[in-house]
């Protein structure tokens, strides 16, 4: 049995296939080197029905990525956005996350990809919260990773590609296995990078600080939401290099990415937060993002897009 809650269709290079047959070859191109690049986007319930928050951003970084590893889809962005409407309407689904996937699949095989097809699939699956139940209202524990994310000019952190993914999953299985939920990852010059699948924020005396593009991150759509709202309600914001012990003594800290959404931190290495509870500023920037996905606003940004006219 799948821990998946499985939707009933995906869809794979122009077609709505049932969930369980979505398969590839295991001799796929992207299964043995990495080739691949995805998104992950999520679709709220809103008051004006099913929206998706910021489709337009990520899908521009799903062709960025791509780009960035001379793959060309061979789908328009208009047809990616009609299969992804469709596709949510076909599941019935109200809220979902949905995961685009752009890979390298079966034609050969050896490290050049040039007869392997770019194929591309989209899923959609009901998904809650991403750090456990209660971790939105309560926070998480988390560690430093003995793992470092990767140094410049290796793995570009800019592309959403699964080979990054590898390093993440060290990050997360080594956090888990020693109780945490989640690992913050140190970049090769040690300043603080971010966690196995989201960006990271302090905030001290009511500044925001979050690692800069050049601390090897991956430049999170929730990151830039964040940012955005931080300073209309505000917040001044750094984006900076950050050394780890300011992890020790921040006021409050968060988790943000489309996932994780904004999950505050209580505790890094059992050195609570502030006072371990989530706090003022980490609050009022989850109620104000909370009350944009839900559309409780009006969406002035155009960040949100209805999945019904
Ligand atoms: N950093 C990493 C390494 C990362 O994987 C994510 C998203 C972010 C930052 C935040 O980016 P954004 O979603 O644009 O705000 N991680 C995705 C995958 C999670 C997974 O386990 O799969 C996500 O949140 O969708």
């Amino acid at each position: 049995m799948a821990a998946i809650k499985e939707a009933k269709y995906i869809w794979m290079n122009g077609e709505f296939v049932p969930w369980k047959e979505a398969k590839v070859h295991v001799l796929t191109h992207a299964l043995h080197y990495g080739s691949a690049v995805f998104e992950g986007v999520r679709c709220y319930e809103t008051r004006r029905g099913p929206a998706i928050f910021r489709w337009k951003e990520h899908l521009e970084r799903l062709y960025a990525s791509a780009k960035i590893y001379r793959m060309e889809i061979p789908y328009t962005r208009e047809q990616l956005t009609e299969a992804t409407l469709e596709l949510i309407r076909k599941n019935e689904l109200r809220a979902c996350y949905i995961r685009p996937i752009v890979f390298r699949g079966y034609g050969d095989i050896g490290v050049w990809p040039g007869n392997c097809p770019v194929e591309v699939a989209i899923a959609v699956w009901e998904w809650g919260e991403y750090l456990g139940s209660g971790a939105l209202e309560n926070g998480v524990d988390v560690m430093v990773s003995s793992w470092n994310r990767m140094a410049p000019n290796t793995f570009p952190p800019m592309a959403k590609t699964t080979a990054n993914y590898a390093n993440a999953q060290l990050i997360k299985m080594e956090a888990v296995e020693y109780g945490f939920t989640e690992g913050i990852a140190l970049n090769p010059s040690g300043s603080v990078s971010e966690g196995s699948g989201e960006n990271l924020f302090l905030v001290k005396n009511k500044v925001l600080y979050t690692p800069s593009l050049d601390a090897i991150i991956l430049p999170g759509i929730t990151r830039d939401t964040v940012i955005t709202l931080a300073k209309e309600l505000g917040y001044p914001v750094k984006e900076t290099h950050i050394p780890r012990e300011f992890l020790y003594i921040a006021d409050e800290m968060f988790f943000t990415g489309t996932a994780a959404e904004i999950t505050p931190i209580r505790s890094v290495d059992r050195i609570p937060v502030g006072d371990g509870k989530p706090g003022p500023v980490t609050r009022a920037l989850q109620e104000k993002f909370f009350k944009i996905v839900r559309w409780e606003e009006e969406d002035t940004r155009g960040w949100l897009l209805p999945v019904y006219d």
